[in-house]
């Protein structure tokens, strides 16, 4: 419990969540977003949990826009869901509104907080212990994605512009070098250079998206396994969760995260990274679940640069981790002083495994596309 933090007595009163307080825990998961569990008891003696989140505005600078893309999503979803005979309280987030009717409410600090409904009986995973789990989260991710497919994408706002522009990622990156505020570049020289050297890798796709052969669609543009729910029964995703990036985008985007978080055999902040590998298995396992859901509606291009995006997301994020490092981790959380120089090792080694098994990953591909 941690009571410190929270002005529960505010949050409860501004998003009239209704019966008797009993408690309320901080969920550790993500590096940006703060978000608790808040627990409601009726006069019946019936428990209703919450989901309570504060907004990050020093990363989403505009939470009008990012609250109205998520409403938008989220509402969209959940009509699909009943129209499809699903459970809309399970199968999707829902924005609770203020007595205001706003999506948020915004406290004496200025600080944003957001209220969704708490999917009980689910559970998020760090890692893998069983294939079949990461089949299930390329399902769940696959299936966002198909059922946004048609969604009006001129409406959403981009939340974070050039998010997974991998060109200006590089630019920030060489920039923070120059820079060196915190006179750590002469530390990460090997790092640097390894980056520098994949500096051809950047544009790849954004070209291809120039050229037409990539089209545009909605995409969530985070897609760590932990931001899956998975029922505790069936052990399928149910729902995909953290939808403050999902954006305009590049499928490849999703496709590329998902591998970098869940197919390396080490977690994102091993210090050991003799540990950091590319899992073959789980690699064909997301592919099968993705190409199954997903697979129809994409185009070959999309296909063929399934795998080449696994690198590059995965050299993107390290560059994102060794950029914040050299800024003085002005970005992501820390929990210790050399965390993003952690976390920038694991990316760099999984981005040199994947260019040892980018042949077979492509064969993998291959096979299953062959398939279906
Ligand atoms: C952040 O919030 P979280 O932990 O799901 C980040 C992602 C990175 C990820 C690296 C808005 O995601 O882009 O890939 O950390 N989200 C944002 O673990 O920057
Ligand atoms: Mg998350």
């Amino acid at each position: 419990m941690n009571n410190k933090d929270l002005d529960y007595e505010r949050i409860i009163d501004a998003f009239v969540l209704e019966g008797e307080y009993i408690g309320h825990d901080l969920c550790e998961n993500g590096h940006i977003n703060r978000t608790y569990s808040v627990k409601m008891k009726d006069k019946y003696g019936k428990i209703t949990e919450y989901l309570i989140q504060q907004i990050n505005t020093v990363v989403f600078k505009n939470p009008d826009e990012l609250m109205e893309n998520i409403v938008g999503v989220t509402s969209y979803i959940r009509d699909y869901v009943i129209k499809n005979g699903g459970d809309p309280e399970r199968e999707t987030l829902s924005v609770f509104s203020t007595a205001e009717g706003k999506p948020y409410y915004l406290d004496d600090n200025k600080k944003y907080w957001r209220c969704y409904n708490y999917i009980a009986n689910s559970y998020t995973c760090q890692t893998i212990d069983d294939p079949e789990v990461f089949y299930n989260a390329a399902k769940a991710f696959g299936h966002f994605q198909r059922i946004l497919a048609d969604y009006p994408i001129e409406t959403l706002h981009e939340t974070i512009p050039n998010f997974h522009n991998t060109v200006s990622r590089f630019n920030d990156f060489e920039q923070a070098v120059k820079d060196d505020k915190k006179g750590r570049a002469g530390g990460v020289k090997a790092e640097i250079e390894f980056a520098y050297e994949r500096k051809k890798d950047a544009d790849k796709l954004l070209n291809l998206l120039k050229k037409g052969r990539l089209p545009i669609r909605v995409t969530h543009n985070d897609t760590k396994l932990n931001n899956v729910l998975f029922d505790n029964d069936t052990h399928q995703g149910i729902c995909v969760v953290d939808l403050d990036t999902v954006m305009p985008g590049l499928s490849l985007y999703d496709f590329g995260d998902s591998i970098r978080f869940g197919a390396n055999t080490a977690l994102e902040d091993e210090r050991d990274v003799s540990l950091v590998s590319l899992d073959l298995e789980l690699y064909e396992q997301y592919a099968r679940g993705y190409l199954h859901e997903a697979g129809s509606s994409l185009n070959d291009c999309e296909i063929e640069n399934l795998s080449f995006s696994s690198k590059l997301m995965t050299l993107e994020c390290g560059i994102r981790f060794l950029t914040d490092y050299l800024n003085g981790d002005e970005y992501f959380n820390i929990n210790y002083p050399e965390h993003n120089l952690v976390r920038t090792r694991t990316q760099l080694a999984l981005v040199a495994d994947i260019e040892r098994k980018l042949d077979k990953m492509e064969e993998i591909v291959q096979k299953i596309n062959r398939r279906l």
